[in-house]
């Protein structure tokens, strides 16, 4: 039988998705119509951004799993109207990209880049930073993300440690976890990698008093997500030097207002939510395969724990 399977996703993305998600669809096995137009009643499979326009998913009566195309659920987990399966997005084209965006702005603090590509003309100023040996790193959340940038992180030569809500287990990684961890990783933290989930546990895991828990001078880099970071806490800690710069990708609200402070802040750099793209190629194969296992009976990848909000 033909599964139907919608794409429920801005406009602009369908012309991007259609060739790849209807050719992964095929070479998985699976005879489906796959198409941003379908009565909700006909429903096999919701393919879904949580900036479409489907808010209510009552309609979709015999619908099997949401497949959402974005790793961050924060904009659906708590929809009171789904009660189907709900997977994230892991792919291996999105893990790619945040190792090289994560690794590129740790590279660029540890090494000074800035000061020595912008240094002050006629100035010959020379100051080796420290080799990656002796720079502590810290990435805090050690999912699919997190543990392949922490891992690539200790390729270059870096003292990486981690940090989570359970216990693990990550070769060349110094894993911490729990209330208790994090102590350590905050007096570890050079330089933070910010890559946890946005869940009511994880609000202003940076704030006035764990910020002051950081070594002076460090760098904070968040790909994560905007509410990991209380921003009121942050920007004094930045005017005084004691966080000697933020990178931040992810905000509270995006695209981030004209007049947010971050705008024009020296120590601060804004990249608008381009650490890692879901590319069609890549998350395509991620979406065929769940609805693959669907059919088959077998569990879907990469389900979300609605309690953990994660
Ligand atoms: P995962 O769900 O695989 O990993 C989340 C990690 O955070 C896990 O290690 C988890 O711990 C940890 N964590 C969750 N809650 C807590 C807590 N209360 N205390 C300590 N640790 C906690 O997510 P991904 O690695 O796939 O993605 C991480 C985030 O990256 C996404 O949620 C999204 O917000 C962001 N992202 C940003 C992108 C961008 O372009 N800027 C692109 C893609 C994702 P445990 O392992 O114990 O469960
Ligand atoms: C995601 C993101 O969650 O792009 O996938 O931030």
């Amino acid at each position: 039988m033909t599964v139907n399977v919608f794409f429920a996703a801005k406009a602009e993305r369908w012309p991007h998705y259609e060739m790849p998600l209807k050719d992964a669809i095929k070479s998985a096995g699976i005879d489906a119509d796959v198409s941003p137009d379908f009565a909700p009643d006909q429903v096999d499979y919701i393919v879904y951004a949580p900036n479409s326009d489907v808010q209510d998913f009552t309609p979709f009566t015999r619908a099997k799993a949401v497949l959402n195309l974005w790793a961050g659920v924060e904009g659906i987990v708590g929809n009171k109207t789904l009660t189907l399966p709900l997977a994230r997005m892991v792919d291996s084209g999105l893990t790619q990209g945040m190792i090289e965006w994560v690794c590129g702005h740790v590279m660029r603090h540890h090494l000074g880049m800035d000061t020595h590509i912008k240094g002050d003309a006629g100035v010959w100023a020379p100051s080796a930073p420290p080799l990656s040996w002796d720079r502590n790193v810290v990435v805090f959340g050690l999912g699919e993300l997190g543990t392949a940038c922490a891992q690539a992180l200790a390729q270059f030569g870096f003292n990486v440690s981690g940090w989570s809500r359970s216990a693990k287990s990550v070769q060349g990684v110094d894993c911490l976890h729990g209330p208790d961890g994090l102590n350590d990783a905050l007096a570890r933290a050079e330089i933070a990698v910010l890559l946890l989930p946005d869940t009511p546990a994880t609000t202003n895991t940076l704030n006035a008093k764990t910020l002051a828990q950081m070594p002076a001078g460090a760098v904070i880099i968040n790909p994560g997500r905007g509410p990991l970071i209380d921003d009121d806490a942050l920007l004094p800690a930045l005017d005084t030097g004691h966080i000697s710069h933020a990178t931040l990708d992810t905000f509270r609200v995006e695209p981030l207002p004209k007049d947010h402070p971050y705008w024009a802040h020296p120590s601060v750099t804004v990249t608008p939510h381009i650490a890692a793209e879901t590319r069609p190629k890549y998350s395509s194969l991620t979406i065929a395969e769940n609805i693959r296992r669907g059919e088959a009976g077998e569990p879907f990848l990469h389900l979300v724990d609605r309690s953990l909000g994660y």
